[in-house]
């Protein structure tokens, strides 16, 4: 499996930093955002490393799979899957991306605007 050592979300899978884990798969763990924009926000990472969905879709389609299934059993646990959620994968820093380990942040719990700016 691939992990870098000075990764801020591969630190987060080795229990390194701390993080407020809400579900945890064989592939995915899923934390809440230390900043979040909506009152549900949750990351979904995988273990392994890879910079962005684009570098997973490449080599690892299975894996982006994991994270929409593991997002959606997010949404249930928190009670906003019936009301609507988002996910969101920010690829590249000009779409925001400032963490370049993948991860889909889950948005819900309160009215979603769009465009999103
Ligand atoms: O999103 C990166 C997100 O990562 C951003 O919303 C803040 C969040 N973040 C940064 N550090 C932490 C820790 N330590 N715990 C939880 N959440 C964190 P991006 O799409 O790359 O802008």
């Amino acid at each position: 499996m691939t992990t870098q050592d000075d990764c801020l979300f591969c630190k987060i899978v080795r229990g390194e930093v701390p993080a407020e884990i809400v579900r945890e798969g064989e592939r995915t763990i899923a934390f809440r955002d230390i900043n979040p924009q909506a009152p549900t926000h949750v990351l979904v990472i995988p273990r392994e490393h890879y910079a962005d969905a684009g570098a997973a879709a490449e080599t690892d389609t299975g894996l982006l799979d994991a994270i929409v299934r593991e997002a959606r059993a997010v949404a249930e646990d928190e009670g906003v899957a019936e009301s609507g959620y988002r996910l969101v994968f920010n690829t590249g820093s000009g779409a925001g991306q400032t963490v370049f380990h993948l991860h889909g942040h889950l948005l819900g719990g309160r009215g979603l605007n769009w465009p999103p700016g």
